[in-house]
């Protein structure tokens, strides 16, 4: 069923079903479970969420930029439907199928670096993660995980851990997982001059003096810090972090959980320095808004937990697997990596101009199909998170899905499915335009 590109508003926001189901939601969910706007979806597609009122809404977020192909794909729903009617589940480590291997062949093809590759899936970002740091300690024998300011890995025990900000995703629920060490990484816009290769030579510092790189088994990175404020570090940053790991035996785990398949205007983020990590762990963007995660890496480090270490229920799930082929193959017939970087020019141009008429805007940055604004006070670089918080709600009112992120909360992050149109998009910044005047 199509639905109409265009946002309409037929009731204030949340209309009456909303209203409704917000009240059951509250009467059965804990509050521990938030949500951006108190709208619930019926359907979606393309750039339009619309919601039980018949609302049609912008989509800057894509679920937290996982419907990269849009919500209702027509290659992801055929392969779904395909796959619903020869079976839903028999368990990989049961009775293995054709899909799954598929998707891990598919990995070890598109991933940057044409060495030896195995891939083995899950359901989660999370559990990706913490499935490469279990490969990564039983490869190089060693404890230690590295991470970054600014991180955010998950909210599993380990990976809360790995993850910099306290709350929402910690606090009330350590102790946290030991062995893991946090480090400076490169933030252009506070980290005054500090070139990439500085910022790298300062965090390999501290590693070597905190943590000795013969106790290090892993570096977990984002290539481009996500909940942490869509934070791209200084050029030659990650390139930098990648050799010294090659050079002491440091397992480089790059987390494209939020900025792979396309996203970035690349396939994958670490492609655009040209770094190859040793395992990279991805998830969100990969099948469609199907549950799937995976960690792709070097065979000689993806062989060496023992048979039988790996695994779990419903990893590589079949209706996943046929989504993430559909998916895949959606990305490539569709130029939806050149799509992104269309996209990228779009918002990057009104974006620019919103900030020279704005000096509360004092970043603007990201690549592809995110890209983000952080907003400060006037005439300073104090974080103003309750500027960010009133212009997303008042796009909220107008119909325009926008997402808030960052450490100190101030960044609005910019997502969209690369499906949608640019009359959206335009319409989109005119609404964000119009927040920005009226909250003066
Ligand atoms: N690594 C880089 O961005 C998930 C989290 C939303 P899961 N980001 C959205 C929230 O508030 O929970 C993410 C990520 C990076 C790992 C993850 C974790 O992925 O699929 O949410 O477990």
């Amino acid at each position: 069923m199509s639905i109409e590109q265009k946002r309409r508003l037929v009731t204030d926001l949340p209309g009456p079903r909303s209203q409704e189901l917000m009240a059951r939601k509250t009467a059965a969910v804990p509050d521990g479970v938030g949500t951006t706007m108190p709208v619930f979806a019926a359907r979606a597609g393309g750039g339009i969420v619309v919601d039980v009122d018949g609302n049609h809404l912008i989509d800057l977020g894509s679920g937290i930029a996982v419907t990269t192909v849009g919500a209702s794909s027509p290659r992801v729903q055929d392969a779904l439907t395909k796959q619903i009617e020869d079976f839903t589940h028999t368990c990989f480590m049961v009775t293995p199928y054709d899909g799954y291997v598929t998707v891990a062949e598919k990995l070890n093809q598109l991933t940057p670096g044409d060495h030896d590759k195995r891939t083995v899936l899950f359901n989660s970002g999370a559990e990706a993660v913490e499935n490469a740091v279990k490969i990564a300690r039983a490869h190089t024998k060693r404890d230690a995980v590295v991470v970054f300011d600014h991180a955010y890995h998950g909210r599993t025990n380990l990976t809360m851990a790995m993850t910099a900000k306290n709350k929402p995703y910690k606090h009330g629920f350590g102790p946290f997982a030991p062995e893991v060490y946090r480090t400076a990484g490169s933030y252009p816009y506070r980290d005054g001059d500090l070139d990439g290769a500085a910022a790298a030579a300062r965090a390999i510092d501290q590693i070597e003096k905190q943590i000795g790189a013969e106790n290090l088994a892993a570096l977990v990175i984002e290539p481009i810090q996500g909940e942490g404020g869509f934070i791209e570090p200084a050029i030659g940053f990650l390139p930098a972090l990648a050799a010294w790991c090659r050079a002491t035996g440091v397992v480089f785990v790059a987390d494209e959980v939020q900025t792979g398949f396309a996203r970035t205007g690349d396939l994958f983020a670490c492609e655009r320095e040209s770094v190859v990590p040793d395992l990279i762990v991805t998830a969100k963007g990969i099948a469609g808004g199907l549950p799937l995660s995976a960690v792709t890496g070097r065979a000689e480090i993806m062989q060496a937990p023992h048979v039988g270490g790996l695994g779990g229920t419903y990893g590589g799930n079949p209706l996943s697997c046929a989504a993430a082929i559909a998916a895949m193959e959606t990305i490539e017939a569709d130029g939806l990596v050149q799509r992104a970087r269309e996209i990228e020019g779009l918002i990057l141009e009104r974006l620019s101009r919103l900030r020279d008429q704005d000096d509360r805007i004092a970043d603007v940055r990201g690549r592809g199909a995110m890209i983000a604004a952080e907003l400060v006070r006037p005439g300073s670089d104090e974080p103003d998170p309750r500027l960010a918080r009133d212009v997303a709600r008042l796009a909220h009112q107008d119909g325009v899905v926008v997402l808030t992120c960052g450490t100190y909360g101030n960044v609005l992050r910019f997502l969209p499915p690369l499906t949608i149109s640019d009359d959206l998009l335009h319409d989109a910044f005119d609404v964000l335009a119009a927040a920005f005047r009226e909250t003066r």
